[in-house]
């Protein structure tokens, strides 16, 4: 480890020689680091974690949001994308409206759709078997990452299915692996307050476990910056990695700033760049068996997202195209960027682009081609 690491902070140094020696941290450690004001130290511990697994490395993908509806019964407090189903500004697409969606209004060719939407009381298990083979069959380089555990418990209830027959039916119809929303906080006091009529937190665990059972990778997401505290969110952090230690299929971790315009909670202030950074900081370092740490543009700004390039996050997202969530709770970054736009966040990040799939494989691409390398 080089020597330049500097801090005041006398509580960061035992964490930094248990980062010398790539020994676990412990809550006290996690809890130590959310509480320093000292960011550049905090960052320099997780820059050398990110460096040490990925060098300058810097992952982004071109991909596709599709959210097939807005419906939906939970009524989170935490939301802005969801409604009821009579509610103005419903919508729900008809499969062949989805299957346009997923074609329209992009040149480069994407490798992944993002496909993630509300809890409809009334649309068929079938509707989201057949959206999902009717892409594979229209699209079938493209990669189906589909379906929050939270959808997945609600579809196997709707369609009095166990957890594990609907993702296996889901896999079957293509899915290809699931994105990490819905993980919200774990602790139950916070969801009653942000979420209260989804799973719980074990449920989400238990049903990304199942997921990773049957060969579907998933990631993991956190939504901070509401009423949860320094604790809960060391307890979310601990509880995946302990998944994680048991299955190994996270991919990556995305910590999501909370916004809360047009939600029930929209008397609370945004998170400030402080958090948002001090956040992909402390992930890097306690997720230390998680591959990958996202720093999210749509949610974080461009901006912010490339300085976390430099205090633990290897990942940027994609091109997303099409962003409704965070737009609907009064996100002010575009809803899509050109390919070219990433990289050059990337390269005056001073780090190295890599477009990849979603299972990181690198993606090559000529005037004619889009290749991703086995
Ligand atoms: O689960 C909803 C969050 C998530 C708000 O897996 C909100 O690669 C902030 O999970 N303010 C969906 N956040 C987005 C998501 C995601 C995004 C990018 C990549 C991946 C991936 C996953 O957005 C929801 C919820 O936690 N959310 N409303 C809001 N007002």
């Amino acid at each position: 480890m080089p020597h330049s690491f500097q801090t005041d902070d006398a509580r960061l140094r035992p964490i930094h020689d248990k980062v010398a020696l790539g020994e676990r941290l412990n809550p006290d450690d996690a809890l130590a680091l959310f509480r320093s004001g000292d960011i550049l130290a905090v960052g320099w511990l997780a820059n050398f974690v990110r460096e040490s697994l990925h060098g300058d490395k810097t992952y982004f993908n071109v991909n596709r949001h599709i959210n097939p509806t807005n419906v939906c019964v939970a009524a989170c407090r935490l939301c802005a994308f969801g409604r009821r189903k009579d509610a103005a500004g419903s919508y729900t697409m008809a499969l062949e409206e989805a299957f346009e969606t997923a074609a329209s209004g992009y040149t480069e060719a994407v490798t992944e759709f993002h496909i993630v939407g509300g809890l409809h009381p009334d649309l068929p298990f079938q509707y989201f078997l057949d959206l999902v083979s009717g892409l594979k069959q229209r699209f079938p380089q493209v990669h189906l990452k589909a379906f929050t555990m939270v959808e997945v418990a609600y579809l196997a209830k709707r369609a009095k299915l166990s957890i594990r027959e609907t993702l296996e039916a889901l896999k079957a119809a293509g899915v290809d692996s699931l994105p990490g929303g819905g993980a919200e906080i774990f602790a139950d006091r916070v969801r009653h307050i942000i979420c209260d009529h989804k799973i719980d937190g074990n449920e989400w665990l238990d049903t990304a476990k199942l997921a990773h059972q049957i060969g579907l990778r998933s990631n993991a997401t956190m939504l901070y910056g509401h009423v949860e505290n320094d604790e809960d969110r060391v307890d979310h952090l601990l509880k995946l990695r302990a998944v994680q230690d048991e299955t190994g299929g996270f991919q990556t971790f995305i910590p999501l700033a909370f916004h809360p315009e047009n939600t029930a909670l929209q008397h609370l202030p945004k998170t400030t760049g402080m958090l948002d950074i001090k956040q992909i900081a402390v992930s890097r370092l306690v997720l230390d068996n998680f591959p990958h740490i996202k720093a999210y543009w749509q949610m974080m700004t461009s901006k912010i997202a490339q300085i976390a390039l430099r205090f633990g996050a290897d990942d940027i997202d994609g091109t997303v195209i099409e962003e409704k969530i965070y737009h609907d709770a009064g996100a002010t970054t575009p809803q899509g960027m050109q390919r070219q736009d990433l990289i050059r966040l990337i390269r005056e990040a001073g780090r190295e682009p890599i477009e990849r799939d979603t299972l990181y494989r690198p993606v090559t691409r000529t005037e004619t081609s889009v290749t991703v390398a086995v």
